[in-house]
């Protein structure tokens, strides 16, 4: 009789699931793998002379791996993209030669014990599942390298507002000691801000030093239809090492837009490709714009893929808090450029909507929510009367995006009133 050699795992954001697998040793092992997360992962088991993995498994679809027959020993088993192991996505493969009885030897069947405890159990301890927990909570906000959302400043000829934006494939620090391969423009997730307002002639010189085709879209922005963007639609991609001059004059109304990549999107949006295009009010401020006094305002774009579960191409612990003091009111500009939806909850607080897409929602149009359904694409401006000090957990509610064993991690920050 022989102990289990065939496996059941379970891949999602970001955890294999069992943790710990106990397998016999001298015999080959099978696993059968399926992706119930939300994005593209693999399984590979490092048997210290190779790794064994299987290819990228989309999610939803399963894959099968055989290990040849391994010594008695502990071995890893990981997700091989890019981050995921550090994020939770490993656990241990036990190798006992215990695990089989030997079927000559023995002359009997009914053989009990060894084959019993085989199988999976996911684990970390209730110690150890509260002492990660609050080593993450004690780093936030983490020190990364690198920080989107920089003011872009234009230069400006005759008149014309001039941007320069340079696509190029990065290293990014997701959290802390977590590197993934991702896309920014001038080298930062989300891209560096670009303000305009209303009537302004602008200029956009996009370079492209990645190794693939590039453009770039104007997401909700007005524009001529030669400049919209979309490859063999309105213009030829821009090569490696090519640029493109975007030129068009701002007719939208103040509010928040997005610029991002229409080229292999899947990719080069979701390894951050995406960046706020706001035209800023003109003789106003936000605060008069929405009729109420703004004294913090905060961008926080969305992003989910390559780049994991991320609040401005960062994950908690890493995620900077949005801070006020007693009182303050509180402007956030919202934006998914992710591909799935994700609801962001605050806590502590109801916020109004009052923007959605670029627009001002008219008085009898806001609306109070504490969780708001943010779709790919979409942006909202909401505000926050900060009247209730303390440290108030703003996060999506997907809450794989969130929250596993190990503590918090991906798509949370804060809304700190002091
Ligand atoms: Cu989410």
């Amino acid at each position: 009789m022989e102990a289990r050699s065939s496996f059941s795992v379970s891949l999602t954001e970001f955890a294999i699931s069992p943790a710990m697998i106990h397998a016999p040793a001298g015999q080959e092992l099978t696993f059968s793998i399926s992706n119930d997360g939300s994005v593209p992962h693999t399984f590979a088991v490092d048997t210290g002379n190779e790794v064994k993995e299987t290819p990228e498994i989309q999610a939803g679809s399963t894959a099968s791996l055989i290990v040849p027959a391994l010594e008695a020993g502990d071995y890893r088993f990981y997700c091989t993209i890019s981050g995921h192991a550090d994020l939770g996505m490993e656990g241990s493969l036990m190798v006992a030669a215990g695990g089989v009885i030997a079927a000559g030897g023995s002359g009997g069947s009914g053989a009990t014990g060894a084959s019993g405890s085989m199988g999976s159990m996911a684990h970390m301890s209730a110690a150890d599942m509260a002492s990660s927990h609050k080593a993450g909570v004690e780093a936030f906000p983490a020190d990364t390298e690198g920080q989107g959302n920089q003011v872009l400043e234009p230069t400006l000829d005759h008149g014309v507002k001039v941007f320069e934006l340079t696509a190029q494939e990065v290293r990014w620090e997701t959290s802390p000691g977590v590197f993934v391969d991702a896309m920014g423009y001038n080298g930062t997730v989300p891209g560096p801000e670009i303000h305009v307002q209303q009537g302004d002639k602008v200029r956009v010189i996009v370079r492209n030093e990645m190794t693939q085709p590039t453009v770039v879209h104007f997401h909700g922005v007005t524009v001529p239809n030669d400049m919209d963007g979309v490859p063999y639609i309105t213009q030829d991609p821009i090569m490696p090492g090519g640029f493109f001059t975007y030129e068009f004059t701002v007719v939208d109304p103040p509010g928040m837009y997005v610029y991002h990549s229409h080229f292999n999107s899947t990719e080069q949006v979701g390894k951050g490709l995406y960046g706020a295009f706001y035209v800023d009010p003109k003789h106003e401020d936000w605060g008069t714009l929405y009729g109420e006094p703004v004294d913090v305002t905060s961008t926080l774009f969305l992003g989910d893929g390559p780049t994991g579960y991320v609040l401005n191409g960062k994950g908690f612990p890493a995620t900077q808090p949005i801070v006020a003091k007693l009182g303050d009111g509180v402007l956030i500009h919202l934006a998914n450029d992710g591909s799935m939806i994700h609801p962001m909850h605050l806590h502590g607080f109801h916020f109004q909507v009052v923007a959605e897409d670029g627009f001002v929602l008219p008085p009898n149009q806001r609306y109070m929510a504490d969780t708001l359904m943010i779709a790919p694409g979409q942006r909202f401006d909401v505000y926050v009367q900060a009247d209730n000090p303390g440290v108030w957990a703003f996060h999506c509610h997907i809450l794989p995006h969130v929250e596993g064993p190990q503590g918090l991690y991906g798509m949370v920050t804060a809304l700190i009133v002091q």
